[in-house]
């Protein structure tokens, strides 16, 4: 009886054991719209590695990259209820959910890749990652997303003027569509993977984004007439699920914050690289880039901070970034 009784417990103990270390050993699923050559989805792949070396093979990542879990605002929802560890995003679907992440939106805030690096590299950038966390997320580090310009299917645009009434799509986010607005245009909110189309059918006049999104969504090919607004920098932001964060050991957490933290610096070359290279192959490819009078659409930008920037705290915080040398 009594052998039985050990055996058991013996059987018992080793199952445990085995469940444990399943539950422990982890592949966390990683959201990303872009497909896999771009720069943010190969960022996120190198911290896999790292978190790899730093958990001696215990937590990788596993990036569904061209939207495969779905648009980014869905998977912000997935990562909040913990159905996916991860998603990277910008920080435009965020900006509803967490106030703070509207500053680095903010039309012509940063003066230059620099500053914006520098201002994310430092205490600024952390208290907006930081303001994440009671919403849910634990927000690991901020990617580039270089500076998004205005580009149209039918007429090139070169001053503030000839944005006037033109329907141009917008991210998820109310900043963004007032952004638009002041602008004069007619802004219309819609998820990226439904731009190229909405394009093409005449459902919008023109839309904005950064070079290497215009080439990689081919959107390039029905809306030629790139205008070098460079009206915002709107950084990229990898999203942890607090709900499974919690679940994980504080040695864990380390490895993850560090892994993310060290993809910055590889991913920032990649940028650079992916930028130049895509400039190239969508003027190549029949797009007509030109420069616009900026200052007219830096004047009307003052509606934007006046609605959006009223809190104090977020009022410091533009007043930081525009004293940041
Ligand atoms: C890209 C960005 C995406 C998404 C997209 C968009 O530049 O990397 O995360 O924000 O723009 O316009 O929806």
């Amino acid at each position: 009886m009594k052998i039985i009784r050990t055996l058991r417990t013996s059987l018992a103990l080793s199952i445990a054991a085995a469940l444990a270390s399943t539950v422990t050993a982890t592949e966390f699923r990683s959201a990303e719209i872009h497909p896999d050559d771009y720069p943010t989805t190969l960022a996120v792949k190198q911290m896999s590695e790292t978190l790899k070396k730093l958990t001696a093979g215990k937590h990788s990542i596993n990036v569904f990259s061209g939207g495969k879990l779905g648009n980014e605002k869905d998977t912000i929802e997935q990562v909040k209820i913990g159905a996916i560890a991860m998603t990277r995003v910008n920080v435009a679907p965020m900006n509803n959910i967490c106030a703070p992440t509207m500053v680095p939106t903010m039309p012509f805030l940063f003066n230059s890749t620099e500053h914006m690096r520098r201002v994310l590299d430092g205490p600024i950038g952390d208290e907006i990652l930081k303001s994440c966390e009671a919403q849910g997320f634990i927000a690991l580090a901020f990617y580039d997303s270089g500076s998004r310009s205005i580009y149209s299917v039918k007429k090139q645009i070169k001053t503030l003027a000839d944005v006037k009434g033109m329907k141009i799509r917008v991210q998820q986010s109310d900043l963004w569509v007032a952004l638009l607005e002041a602008m004069g245009a007619n802004a219309t909110p819609m998820p990226y993977g439904e731009v190229y189309t909405a394009l093409k059918t005449g459902l919008v006049d023109a839309a904005e984004n950064n070079y290497p999104s215009y080439d990689s969504s081919r959107h390039y090919e029905v809306a030629k007439f790139f205008a070098k607004t460079e009206h915002s920098l709107a950084p990229e932001i990898l999203l942890f699920s607090k709900k499974i964060w919690d679940t994980l050991t504080p040695e864990d957490q380390k490895a993850i914050r560090q892994a993310a933290k060290e993809s910055v610096p590889g991913m920032r070359k990649l940028w650079d690289e992916r930028e130049a290279k895509s400039l190239a192959t969508v003027k190549a490819g029949g797009a007509i880039v030109t420069d616009v009078d900026k200052a007219s659409f830096q004047a009307a930008m003052k509606p934007v901070y006046d609605k959006f920037i009223t809190d104090p705290k977020l009022k410091d915080m533009v007043k930081r970034i525009q004293d940041t040398k």
